[in-house]
């Protein structure tokens, strides 16, 4: 009954989550804030001065807009340099088939990330070609929890939101989708604030559950 299904990015199709928590790791350090597995599940799908916020809350010191940029630079360095390892191979192979089977159903398959990497992240994984659309950090103004990437996601495939299936790892993604009118599929473990419409494993059972 779908006609799109709206991926997240990182978390959903990559593990480049592991290195958002590499890297803000050490910005904890240097503003002398804690930083753990639940302070990062706050950080999925946020943007990255969002999330520079959210790890200051822990520091005692108090920075200037400047020093904000640039610890975000600094992040985002450390970021990249990450993401330059990043390989097709780090697409497992269940997502390629996963995506493979949506298409072949005849089903519209679209990206909807926070990210201003995601281009480059999809690059890496020489994954674009696998999607109809694409709509990241660069182009909208307000990051999940807003629904903002995922309705302009939908707009690009011309596919109506109601009839569009967001897959997310992060409870700011799952209010994003639910707040765009779409229903979502969570994977993992993460703390929901209400239950998804389908909740996976594996991106790999999805197809089961929606063809
Ligand atoms: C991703 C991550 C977030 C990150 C955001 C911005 O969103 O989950 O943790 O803060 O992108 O990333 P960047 O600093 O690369 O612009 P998503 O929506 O792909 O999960
Ligand atoms: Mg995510």
């Amino acid at each position: 009954r779908y006609q799109a299904v709206i991926f997240d990015l990182d978390g959903v199709l990559c593990t480049t989550d592991r290195f958002h928590f590499e890297a803000w790791k050490q910005t904890a350090k240097e503003v002398q804030a804690p930083f753990d597995e639940t302070i990062n599940q706050r950080l999925r799908g946020v943007s990255r001065m969002e999330s520079l916020e959210i790890i200051l809350e822990g520091s005692p010191l108090s920075l200037s807009p400047d020093e904000k940029r640039r610890l975000a630079e600094e992040k985002n360095d450390r970021y990249r340099a990450l993401l330059s390892q990043l390989t097709p191979a780090d697409m497992e192979d269940g997502v390629r088939e996963t995506l493979r089977s949506l298409r072949i159903a005849g089903l519209k398959l679209a990206v909807g990330s926070s990210s201003k990497n995601a281009g480059f992240i999809l690059h890496q994984l020489q994954a674009e070609g696998l999607f109809d659309a694409v709509c990241d950090g660069n182009q909208i103004t307000r990051s999940k929890p807003d629904p903002e990437v995922f309705l302009r996601a939908a707009e690009l495939l011309g596919i109506p939101a109601g009839l569009c299936l967001v897959v997310e790892d992060a409870p700011a993604g799952l209010e994003a989708a639910k707040a765009g009118g779409m229903d979502c599929a969570v994977i993992g473990d993460a703390a929901l604030p209400f239950a998804p419409d389908y909740h996976l494993g594996k991106l790999e059972e999805l197809p089961s559950l929606i063809l």
